[in-house]
């Protein structure tokens, strides 16, 4: 029995049913997602590449001249190529646990930018972490977009935030993405869209466990539920089973009561100065941040 199926049963028999986020993230996941940037209503991806292009000048002149960016979970690399073009750093260094994605987007980027040296690394947030900076070569800037910080439990968040300033080292930076706390209306519409994309990709994480490990769902009988919570500062998204289901997992057949309600993810809101004070406690000094017009989104510069 594999440890993700006695996790899954675990988290699934809970008085309060969870899942990973992780297994929204197969494929047909990661495509959803990329739909998701691109529909009207999901304004974070398109906020903070504006902020970047706009702003990417002011951010250079913060940073020193030979730098290397280091992208934890650089997925398709798409973010970066903004970077690459203004600053032209002396290197690159996704890290990412698809390696296939880390292959195709190497080989596509890499020969685009003959002056920077690529070096991609095939591993998981937890293992990305440990790669030590080098002292004496030019500076890491760690690049963390798309407010994925918002995924984080706090504790978890905390700890990751740390790990982050332990591969930045002890003279690199941070320049991060953090989703603002908005008109609750807004929040909900980016996480409902129209065209379902978002209720595609909730379901996937069922349609991706039935794959991996056979458990039975039907994807079909469980309602897409995301919604603000004011006192919590997050967006939660639930799965609502329509009708009574029992699925096996581990060994285990978990019953799912009509109403039975998985809790899929967690995707908190921040605010500015609120960051900003996480920052200080992770071990970085801010350095300036950047919010665009209608205070949707905010990217924060910080010094290790
Ligand atoms: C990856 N992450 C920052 C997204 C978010 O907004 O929390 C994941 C997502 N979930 C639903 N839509 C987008």
């Amino acid at each position: 029995m594999t440890d993700a199926a006695q996790e899954v049963a675990a988290s699934l028999s809970a008085p309060s049913p969870t899942l990973d986020p992780k297994y929204f993230y197969d494929e047909r996941g990661s495509a959803l997602f990329d739909a998701i940037t691109r529909t009207p209503e999901y304004y974070p991806t398109r906020t903070e590449a504006a902020l970047l292009a706009e702003h990417a000048d002011a951010m250079a002149s913060e940073l020193p001249g030979d730098l290397v960016i280091a992208e934890p979970g650089a997925g398709g690399c798409d973010k970066v190529r903004l970077l690459l073009d203004r600053w032209r750093p002396s290197g690159y260094m996704p890290l990412e646990i698809s390696r296939q994605c880390l292959l195709d987007a190497t080989r596509e980027l890499a020969p685009r930018y003959p002056s920077v040296r690529f070096s991609a690394v095939c591993a998981d947030y937890s293992q990305a972490l440990s790669f030590p900076a080098d002292d004496l070569g030019p500076a890491r800037l760690v690049f963390f977009p798309g407010s994925t910080i918002g995924n984080f439990e706090p504790t978890a968040r905390a700890d990751f935030l740390a790990g982050l300033r332990r591969l930045a080292g002890d003279h690199g930076y941070l320049l991060i993405g953090a989703d603002l706390q908005k008109d609750p209306a807004r929040l909900n519409a980016a996480y409902n869209d129209a065209r379902g994309h978002t209720a595609a990709f909730n379901r996937n994480a069922l349609h991706h466990l039935n794959r991996r490990l056979n458990c039975g769902f039907d994807p079909d009988a469980f309602e897409h539920r995301a919604f603000y919570n004011e006192s919590a500062r997050r967006i939660e998204m639930h799965l609502e089973c329509r009708r009574d289901q029992t699925i096996s997992v581990a060994d285990q057949r978990i019953q799912l009561p009509a109403g039975t309600r998985i809790h899929t993810e967690n995707s908190y809101k921040f605010t500015v100065e609120g960051f900003s004070r996480e920052l200080v406690d992770a071990g970085f000094a801010p350095l300036s941040s950047w919010v665009d017009e209608e205070g949707l989104f905010s990217i924060h510069l910080a010094r290790a």
